[in-house]
């Protein structure tokens, strides 16, 4: 259940519990092709805090930041810091030292731990801050033990971890910003458990058989999820990819025989291709896909070629991680399940009544986890009466399942038809020549916006006037012909966050006709 006790800490239930019933030597972790079983994790932890605490003064209550691509070492330090009862705040490699600063400055980083490889923009960041006034390095390569600047090796391998309660904050979720504006989202030692006694225990059934293998970064709570909590709250096996790139996860899948995947959709297309020339994937007994709509035909095609459902969900860094779901043996395509058992979520409309089925309107949600930013006076817009609301517009069918229209700022609004822009990108991309594809609306003197599609096409692909007017005709004869799209780009590629998550916002701002 979901009764934890009133003193909890995250990391001691993550890895201990697993040692103390017995699967001290099953496999927790794999990288840098080397395995490291739960016992081995949990010395490793265990030195990492006593250096944490002893050499580098940090305290519960701490924010610490950590910056790494994803490895073991990663998993280790996030698990140090957690047991040391300080709060981690766990960055994505890529930053820069001004998105970096604006982090440290909003969470009163004090300390950092990041891989050496990536120091110079850390230390850039560190040199004008106020807050941030101890930065660690760790060898995130190691095929020894990371010590942080050498201390960690002559640690003891027993620490006591602190004594926090279950309603503590142990993470602050940055959000990947597809708008270009970052909040900070508070979660506590007991949401780290729910999601995993939530959506990886009902919907994954999640076995200590089970490996799992993925692309979002650990500094996103969909892979955090994905790839630690999941898999170690159920003494399963994580396998870390540094540069996950869909070739890289199929060599792990191959050797590994992983059973579980977090990606996208554009990752399993790419996996789908990769299929026809060999590759082997039938380990793999669930496929989850969120962070974007999986277009029916990747659904489709996964069950043709596997035999097994692609598990489509939708989450967000304020809830932690996914709240409705597919299920293994209830998947639906362009559908996106129902809700998560211990979550409930509804339609509503502008006024927060309930909406009823059929109707598009915005999806609300609650449960065991929930929303609470910090120090953001957006969190009344966010929380209702409970309810979390979410920036996406869907709608309930008669049977209950949710179904995403758009990001409640996608819709797009022409000549007085509401038009959803994912539902323009599903039309766009089933045609071949089109390999990925980002819809906005664009300001109009007659129709108020237009729809503008932003394409990439298939290699070799000329992006002529002759192009434009064949995908036009498609969509045309496809979907409702109001919706095509009267201006379309050609790009090289799409921008997107971090995450993976395109950014609409910034083709909105480059947008001209
Ligand atoms: O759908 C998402 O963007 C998401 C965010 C956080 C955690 C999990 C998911 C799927």
């Amino acid at each position: 259940g979901l009764d934890y006790p009133e003193r909890l800490n995250a990391a001691v239930e993550l890895v201990d519990r697993q040692v103390e019933a017995g699967l001290g030597d099953r496999t927790a972790l794999i990288g840098n092709g080397r395995r490291r079983t739960y016992k081995e994790l949990q010395d490793w932890t265990n030195r990492l805090a006593h250096a944490l605490v002893e050499d580098y003064g940090v305290v519960p209550g701490n924010r610490v930041l950590i910056r790494s691509a994803n490895n073991p070492a990663f998993v280790a330090c996030w698990l140090a810091v957690t047991k040391a009862g300080a709060v981690a705040v766990n960055t994505m490699p890529m930053l820069r030292a001004g998105e970096l600063a604006k982090i440290v400055d909003k969470a009163e980083i004090s300390h950092a731990l990041c891989d050496t490889r990536l120091l110079e923009e850390l230390h850039t960041c560190a040199d004008t801050s106020r807050f941030l006034k101890h930065v660690i390095g760790f060898d995130g390569t190691a095929n020894h033990e990371a010590e942080l600047d050498h201390s960690a090796l002559e640690k003891p391998v027993h620490f006591e971890a602190v004594d926090t309660g279950r309603d503590d904050v142990a993470l602050l979720g940055f959000t990947s910003g597809t708008t270009g504006n970052p909040k900070a989202t508070m979660h506590y030692h007991r949401d780290l458990l729910a999601i995993a006694d939530t959506y990886a225990k009902s919907v994954l059934q999640v076995t200590p058989d089970d490996v799992f293998v993925g692309s979002p970064p650990l500094a996103f709570t969909f892979g955090l999820g994905g790839l630690a909590v999941f898999p170690l709250r159920f003494g399963a096996t994580a396998t870390l990819l540094e540069k996950a790139s869909p070739p890289n996860m199929i060599e792990l899948i191959e050797a590994y025989g992983a059973t579980v995947c977090f990606t996208a959709p554009t990752a399993y297309r790419v996996m789908l291709k990769a299929m026809d020339e060999g590759a082997n994937l039938t380990s793999l007994r669930a496929a989850v896909s969120a962070g974007e709509t999986l277009p029916a035909p990747v659904f489709e095609e996964w069950k043709a070629k596997t035999g097994k459902p692609m598990l489509d969900g939708i989450g967000a860094t304020e809830m932690l991680h996914i709240f409705i779901s597919n299920r293994l043996d209830d998947a639906r395509p362009a559908c996106t399940g129902t809700p998560v058992p211990g979550y409930e979520a509804r339609i509503v409309d502008d006024s927060g009544a309930e909406a009823p089925r059929g109707t598009v309107g915005r999806l609300a949600v609650r449960g065991p986890t929930g929303c609470r930013y910090l120090a953001d006076p957006r969190q009344h817009q966010y929380v209702r009466d409970g309810w979390n609301l979410t920036g996406d517009a869907f709608y309930q069918d008669e049977d209950g399942y949710f179904h995403f229209a758009a990001r409640t700022d996608d819709m797009i609004v022409s000549s007085g038809y509401n038009i959803a822009g994912p539902d323009v990108e599903a039309s766009l991309l089933k045609h071949p020549d089109v390999l990925e594809c980002a819809v906005i609306g664009v300001p109009d003197d007659d129709r108020g916006q237009i729809v503008q599609a932003h394409v990439v096409l298939a290699d070799g692909l000329v992006g002529d006037d002759e192009c434009v007017k064949r995908l036009q005709d498609f969509v045309k004869n496809d979907i409702a012909p109001y919706k095509y799209p009267r201006s379309i780009r050609f790009i090289d590629e799409l921008p997107k966050t971090a995450t993976g998550k395109v950014q609409r916002f910034r083709l909105k701002e480059e947008a001209t006709l």
